[in-house]
């Protein structure tokens, strides 16, 4: 089975190739981002338009992350991929450089569509802001510090084994399996 990841970001598809057994398609259809806090929601909107879209033969997914600042009352959160764009991943470090509590967490919802069945899996990963270190990953990795490594600092295949992203994939894996 194909299945088809509706996305801008070379970064996610990179990842659930690295995770999961079925092929990956990457779709670069630019989506309707609906304006809401809640990431489920935003992907599975996302997800059933990318499939009447994209013809309806395969089934799709699509990513919706974010970071979410404890200080900053969960800032960016859904609007980070504006924020990335306009303010850039350094500059949020300045922001939060001069807080006591740098804790964080990113969150990420991939939603599934087949034209029957709609899901959505979730993971999270706690960590804290930190001044940007490394030169892998992607977005806001080199701020983002988890057990002593930022995000950028780790393997793609470590960055799995305890990301947000990783996470879902997991369960959406294990979901996968179990249908089959
Ligand atoms: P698509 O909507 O086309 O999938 P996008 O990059 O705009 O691509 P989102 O709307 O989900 O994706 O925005 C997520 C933002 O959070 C964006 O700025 C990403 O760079 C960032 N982000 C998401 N996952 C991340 C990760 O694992 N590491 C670092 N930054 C991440």
């Amino acid at each position: 089975m194909t299945i088809r990841f509706v996305t801008s970001n070379d970064g996610k598809v990179r990842e659930a190739r690295e995770y999961l057994a079925e092929d990956v398609e990457q779709i670069n259809y630019d989506y309707t981002e609906i304006q809401s806090d809640d990431l489920a929601e935003i992907a599975l909107a996302g997800a059933a338009e990318a499939f009447e879209e994209t013809g309806g033969d395969d089934p799709v997914i699509v990513d919706d992350s974010g970071l979410f600042v404890d200080s900053l009352g969960g800032f960016p959160g859904p609007y980070s991929s504006y924020v990335e764009d306009t303010v850039g991943v350094e500059r949020v470090w300045n922001v939060v450089e001069n807080e006591e509590n740098r804790r964080a967490r990113f969150r990420c919802v991939v939603a599934y569509y087949d034209g029957e069945t709609a899901e959505t899996f979730d993971g999270a990963v706690p960590g804290r802001i930190v001044a940007p270190r490394g030169e892998g990953g992607f977005g806001y990795d080199p701020i983002f510090e988890h057990e002593g490594e930022t995000l950028a600092e780790m393997s793609t295949e470590r960055k799995n084994a305890i990301s947000h992203r990783g996470r879902a994939l997991a369960k959406f894996a294990d979901w996968l399996a179990q249908r089959d």
